[in-house]
């Protein structure tokens, strides 16, 4: 990894040790944001013509299966596979079912074969081109991709049942950026919210509108905002995630009634959804859109997530970082840190910086969810 010196910055002292919590995070690597080696801010980083990430490591198999397909869902020691225009249900050899979670997901290409039993079998798994994954919620150290080969992640929120909880939004961000997609923001059921000028949640979503991350209100419900969605996700791969109840089967409905997918009513005491959906699905649209349903989920873990990536990655802290008196500033603890100076200067929201300090505090947890 270069030094700042190397990369012609000046040299700054080096900050005083960092408390515990900070400093027990997961394992050091080089990161993704120095690997990418500017100082582009959030959202440029992952326009559409960036230049394709190296793929990383084929997860199983020899590649020379006999047909090559897509994967629209998993299952215990199965998949379903669209393959030269047909569904097939393809048994997982045992030792990509052993790693299921990691070795294979939904959007994953993967190689096929009709074996002696006259099933189709799964051979192989290509490299992926990007992915959104977590820690598994049972073992911090293993990794569950939520989707592969995505381009697009859409973080579906709502404004209201259940209300908008903007630390979930920076956990996301953090993964997109990590997995090498474009994140999109869906603030969905706007039909319960006042005007965007009287509403108070919607100031929530400033600090990502400031990081140039698109933002779509819609309803679902109401068929309000959608074809603006639609038309940005157009032929692309794309996944839903957020929150239980915050209508990402409801949408997918709303895109292509026929599909007439399960929802539930979120519950009236507290607006928290019931889990509706089980597993991660694609669903393949007009315009040749693919866009996969998930789960909702309660928290969401940072996968291999070091304290220095998450300096980098916070691009709106990390543009003031250049001011702190210690180069490997945790802006935390560290006199003279330009980024606290900035908070309290109003040039940075608190929330932001808020945000990055919880984030912090739980990798030296080694949070799990
Ligand atoms: N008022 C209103 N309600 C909506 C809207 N979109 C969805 N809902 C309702 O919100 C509830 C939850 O919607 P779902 O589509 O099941 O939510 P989900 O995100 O798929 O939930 P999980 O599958 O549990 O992750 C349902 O009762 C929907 O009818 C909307 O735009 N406005
Ligand atoms: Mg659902
Ligand atoms: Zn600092």
């Amino acid at each position: 990894m270069p030094s700042k010196k190397d990369r012609g910055q000046p040299e700054r002292d080096t900050a005083p040790p960092i408390p515990d919590k900070a400093r027990t995070g997961p394992r050091q690597h080089q990161s993704w944001h120095e690997q990418a080696a500017d100082t582009l801010p959030y959202y440029q980083k992952h326009r559409r013509d960036r230049r394709p990430k190296p793929p990383p490591p084929v997860a199983a198999g020899s590649l020379d299966g006999d047909m090559e397909g897509l994967v629209l869902s998993r299952s215990s020691r199965v998949c379903w596979v669209m393959a030269e225009g047909e569904e097939l249900r393809c048994h997982l050899p045992s030792r990509l079912a052993m790693h299921q979670q990691s070795a294979l997901a939904v959007g994953d290409r993967v190689q096929i074969r009709e074996e002696d039993d006259g099933q189709p079998w799964v051979t192989g798994v290509l490299p992926r081109r990007t992915a959104l994954s977590r820690p598994d919620p049972h073992n911090p150290r293993l990794e569950r991709v939520i989707a592969a080969n995505i381009d697009t992640v859409v973080i579906v929120v709502a404004l209201r049942k259940p209300g908008l909880k903007p630390g979930l939004v920076d956990r996301y961000l953090l993964a997109v950026e990590k997995g090498g997609a474009r994140p999109v923001l869906c603030v969905n059921k706007i039909d319960l919210a006042e005007s965007p000028e009287d509403d108070a949640e919607w100031r929530l979503l400033d600090p990502y509108r400031e990081l140039g991350v698109p933002i779509f209100p819609v309803s679902a419900k109401q068929e309000e905002g959608l074809e603006e969605l639609l038309a940005d996700l157009e032929g692309e791969t794309c996944v839903l995630v957020g929150h239980s109840g915050v209508g990402k089967s409801s949408l997918l409905n709303a895109f292509h009634p026929q599909l007439e997918l399960t929802t539930q009513e979120v519950r009236s005491e507290d607006g928290t959804g019931r889990h509706t959906t089980t597993r991660a699905v694609l669903y393949v649209l007009e315009g040749d859109t693919q866009i996969i349903d998930t789960p909702g989920i309660r928290e969401l873990g940072l996968w291999d997530l070091s304290p220095e990536d998450l300096r980098g990655a916070f691009s709106d802290l990390a543009a003031h970082a250049g001011g702190c008196r210690f180069a490997n500033c945790t802006h935390t603890h560290e006199p003279q840190c330009a980024v606290q100076a900035a908070v309290e200067a109003g040039d940075l929201p608190a929330a932001r910086y808020e945000a990055y300090r919880r984030i912090l505090e739980s990798l030296g947890d080694n949070s799990s969810r």
